[in-house]
C-alpha cells in the first residue's frame, strides 16, 4: 500500500481487499497503532474514543493512533466517530462496505496502520482502556502484551454464568486442540492485546469469528509474551453481537490452526 491513512481523508470508505497480510513497516514515528473493531456501538463509541485518547495521551502523545473499523454501522457508529476527528487528532474511521467480519476487521485495520506496534480493543468498555498503559510498557521486552482476564488480579466480574460457562469450555476446547498455544498465556481468548509488526508482518492470517489472537499465537513470531490482568466486564451500552454461529467458526478456526501448527508447536 502506497498511501498510509494519516494521508487520507478522515473517512475511507474501502478498507484493503485481497489477502489478510500485515506489511512491513515504513518508519514515521508511529508507536501504537490501535484497532477499534465497532458494529453499531454508537451508544459507546464516543465516551470510549476519549477514554482511550485519555489514557494514551500521557505515555505516547503524539505517537500513537487510534483507528476505528466500522462495517457500515446501521447505527452510524462511523459517523459519530468520526465527528470527534477535531477533538482527537489521533483518530481514523475506516466505514468498510465491502467486507463484514470482526476477525477480518481487526486485521484489515492493521493494514491500514502506521505504528511499530499494533493492538485492538472492544468499543464497549468490556476491556477498561486503563489498561493500555499498562500493556504498552510491556512491549519494552515482549513481542505480544495481552490483557489477561486469568492473570493474577483480573477476573470475569459481573460476567453472567452462560458466558462463563462458555468460556470455560472454550478453554478446555483450546487446551486439548491447540496446546502448545494455550499453554503460553494465561488469556489465549482475549480481545485485547498488542503485538510487534514485526512479529506478524508478511504472514498470511487467517482469522475466523472473534478471536484473532489465537491466530497470532499460532502463525506470529512470537518470542516474549507478556500480560496485564484486568477485571472483565459486562458491556457497557448496545448489544452483544456474539452468535451461536461465532461457537461453531471457534471450533473450525482451532481445527485449521492445529492443522497448520502440525503437532501443536507454532506454525512458520
Ligand atoms: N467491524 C466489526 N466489528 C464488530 C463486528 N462484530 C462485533 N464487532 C465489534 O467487536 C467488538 C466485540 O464484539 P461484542 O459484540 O462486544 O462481542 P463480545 O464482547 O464477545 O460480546 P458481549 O460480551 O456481549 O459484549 C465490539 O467492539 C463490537 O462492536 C463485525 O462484524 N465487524
Ligand atoms: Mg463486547
Amino acid at each position: 500500500m502506497e498511501s498510509t491513512l494519516l494521508d487520507r481523508p478522515i473517512i475511507t470508505f474501502d478498507a484493503p481487499g485481497g489477502p489478510l497480510i500485515v506489511p512491513p513497516l515504513s518508519p514515521n514515528g508511529i508507536r501504537l497503532s490501535l484497532v477499534v473493531p465497532t458494529l453499531n456501538e454508537g451508544e459507546n463509541i464516543a465516551a470510549f474514543l476519549r477514554a482511550v485518547r485519555d489514557q494514551l495521551e500521557p505515555v505516547a502523545a503524539g505517537r500513537y493512533e487510534i483507528i476505528v473499523i466500522d462495517d457500515d454501522s446501521p447505527d452510524r457508529t462511523w459517523e459519530i466517530a468520526a465527528s470527534l476527528a477535531s477533538e482527537i487528532p489521533a483518530l481514523r474511521v475506516v466505514r468498510r462496505r465491502t467486507e463484514k467480519a470482526l476477525s477480518a476487521a481487526v486485521i484489515r485495520g492493521w493494514q491500514t496502520a502506521t505504528g511499530e506496534i499494533l493492538g485492538t480493543i472492544n468499543a464497549d468498555f468490556q476491556h477498561p482502556p486503563a489498561v493500555l498503559p499498562a500493556l504498552l510498557e510491556q512491549m519494552n521486552r515482549a513481542d505480544l502484551a495481552i490483557a489477561s482476564r486469568f492473570a493474577e488480579g483480573g477476573g470475569l466480574g459481573d460476567w453472567a454464568a452462560h458466558r462463563r460457562l462458555n468460556s470455560r469450555i472454550a478453554h478446555t476446547l483450546g487446551r486439548v486442540l491447540l496446546p502448545h498455544a494455550f499453554r503460553r498465556t494465561s488469556d489465549p481468548l482475549s480481545g485485547c492485546y498488542l503485538v510487534r509488526r514485526d512479529a506478524i508482518s508478511g504472514v498470511e492470517l487467517h482469522p475466523l469469528g472473534f478471536k484473532t489472537l489465537m491466530e497470532i499465537l499460532v502463525r506470529g513470531r512470537i518470542r516474549t509474551i507478556g500480560e496485564c490482568s484486568y477485571e472483565m466486564r459486562a458491556r457497557k451500552m448496545g448489544r452483544s453481537k456474539l452468535r451461536a454461529r461465532h461457537w461453531f467458526d471457534f471450533f473450525f478456526h482451532l481445527l485449521r490452526l492445529r492443522r497448520a501448527a502440525g503437532d501443536g508447536s507454532p506454525a512458520q
